[in-house]
């Protein structure tokens, strides 16, 4: 029996020496290009972290955020089910419901099942409450419901109000006689905007962001009160960094997973002045640069810890690339000879490769090669299944539907990865079957209308040859009408199983889930109306 266990062991090296149980540490940036990183191609933004990272583990060239766009990459990286699969999974409003049902299995509940501590520190934009959140009580349901002990929150987005943060379950630093109050929609009374104030910003909207002007930056939605409660944008990435430390301190030496989610580098960029002029361009290079800084104090930390040979390590962005995104901050002026996609075409919220091919590194000393390119097609979407593999949980048929394990390949010790992974950009999906590319066609304009991004949109059918032509700059549909149809069929066939993973079954309906009458989806159908 012993030797069995032994040599079996021996014959799978990804579970070889796995009883230790890495910490966890998950690095997610806000709209980080293909193209921005140094190890990436970028000449000209320093990221002497990240690239550490790749000197010291393997660096992915096919990888795969969940969507294009920011809410249903979270979705379903922390779910393990492709977004689209879900209806309200689309870019959330600030105070939108909780997405995820609370009590479903999620990245984050398994690991702590398994015995790690928890957290989450950094940006949500998952939803809170179950509708009509008071921002002023008990914010619940949120992370706290889905496996994190811990949380630090950026609720949604930079440019969205409210600007404050929220620790576990309630708002930093509130004055209970400064109540907050919080509108999308409906102006409230005496709140300054940008639209009828633009003398009081210092940076000026280009398209939306013209309502509630906070640290002279006018957002997305209408806010009043917390006014001793709201964040600075230049001290944000050192308020999460000081955060995570002091969660790592605690939960030291482990086991421990945290996911430390970045507002760097989506809008408004406003980078802590230590990193203002870093790159030649503007605020945008800046934000990169100081978002490389974060990685580099984790980094540290773990050294100064004695933790980086047993922490994995895992660097990543929810969505590609933006130039400008709402605020006219000298991106596009000064973007120069950088190609934030690096090689791909389109950006954040296409079908295109540059929508949702994001950087990828992973370190673990000793167990994922260091140097190492792979060009193993991952997602996001995989690793919740990937983590269960790693603390050896077995996943029941409705769990993580649409995730594989992939935990040989993470490590980069297999260069076999998914087959087949789903693309999603707000216009619609894509599928990619190894080398191929498919685009259904769809109406609808070519290029988002705000920030001239190529959509992949296109009432022809789209095929490319990812390996011949990694910029998709020649549709081949036309000449290999059989490989359109057998994509097109393997698209209808994942989205008719309601799963993709081998074995997997539909996950349950949110009605479904036991002891939660409110449904999130359906609150946000009526709080959002
Ligand atoms: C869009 C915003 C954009 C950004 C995005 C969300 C406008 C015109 N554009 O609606 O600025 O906030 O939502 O980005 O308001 S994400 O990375 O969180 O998905
Ligand atoms: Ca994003």
């Amino acid at each position: 029996m012993m030797a069995l266990a032994w040599s079996a062991a021996w014959a799978s090296p990804a579970h070889s020496r796995l009883a230790e149980r890495p910490n966890i540490v998950l690095i997610y940036a806000d709209d980080l290009g293909y193209g921005d990183v140094g190890c990436y191609g970028a000449r000209t933004i320093p990221t002497p972290a990240m690239d550490r990272l790749a000197r010291e583990g393997t660096r992915f060239r096919n990888a795969y955020a969940g969507a294009a766009t920011c809410t249903p990459s979270r979705y379903a990286m922390l779910t393990g089910e492709y977004a689209w699969r879900r209806r309200g999974t689309d870019i959330l409003p600030g105070h939108a419901a909780l997405i995820i049902e609370p009590g479903r299995i999620t990245l984050a509940s398994i690991l702590r099942e398994a015995g790690y501590r928890t957290a989450i520190v950094g940006k949500w934009h998952l939803g809170l409450g179950s509708g009509d959140l008071d921002w002023n009580g008990v914010i619940r349901p949120g992370p706290l419901d889905l496996g994190f002990e811990y949380a630090f929150l950026l609720p949604a987005t930079g440019d969205r109000v409210p600007c404050v943060y929220v620790e576990n379950d309630r708002v930093v630093g509130l004055d209970p006689a400064d109540p907050i109050e919080v509108s999308y929609g409906r102006p409230l009374p005496g709140v300054l905007t940008g639209r009828d104030r633009p003398d009081l910003l210092r940076i000026r909207p280009s398209h939306g962001h013209d309502q509630t002007i906070v640290n002279g930056i006018s957002r997305i939605g209408y806010m009043k009160g917390g006014t001793a409660a709201l964040w600075r944008d230049e001290d944000m990435a050192d308020e999460f960094v000081r955060r995570a430390t002091a969660f790592v301190e605690r939960a030291a030496p482990g086991p421990f997973f945290l996911f430390l989610s970045l507002h760097d580098p989506h809008v408004p960029r406003v980078p802590h002045p230590r990193w203002v002029g870093r790159t030649p361009h503007g605020p945008r290079g800046d934000a990169i640069a100081q978002a490389d800084g974060t990685v580099g104090a984790m980094l540290n930390l773990l050294d100064r810890l004695n933790l980086t040979t047993q922490t994995l390590v895992i660097v990543t962005s929810d969505n590609g690339p933006v130039v400008n995104d709402g605020y006219v901050d000298d991106a596009m002026e000064k973007l120069g000879e950088h190609r934030p996609a690096g090689p791909l075409r389109g950006g954040k919220y296409s079908q295109f490769e540059g929508g949702s091919r994001t950087p990828w590194l992973v370190r673990w000393p000793g167990h994922v090669p260091a140097g190492a390119v792979s060009d193993a097609v991952i997602g996001q979407v995989d690793l919740l299944a990937t983590f269960a593999a790693l603390v050896r949980r077995p996943l029941a048929p409705t769990e993580s539907p649409d995730g594989i394990p992939l935990l040989e390949a993470l490590l980069g010790q297999s260069s076999t990865g998914r087959t087949e992974i789903v693309l999603q950009g707000t216009s619609g999906l894509a599928v990619r079957r190894g080398r191929w590319k498919f685009i259904p066609p769809a109406p609808g304009p070519a290029r988002n209308p705000n920030t001239g991004i190529e959509l992949g949109t296109s009432r022809e059918p789209q095929l490319y040859d990812l390996e011949a032509d990694p910029g998709e700059t020649t549709n081949i549909a036309a000449t290999h009408p059989d490989l359109v149809a057998q994509l097109s069929a393997a698209l209808e066939a994942i989205r008719a199983a309601g799963a993709a993973r081998p074995g997997a079954s539909p996950a349950a309906p949110p009605e479904a889930a036991p002891g939660h009458p409110r449904l999130s989806a359906a609150a946000n159908e009526r709080s959002l109306r």
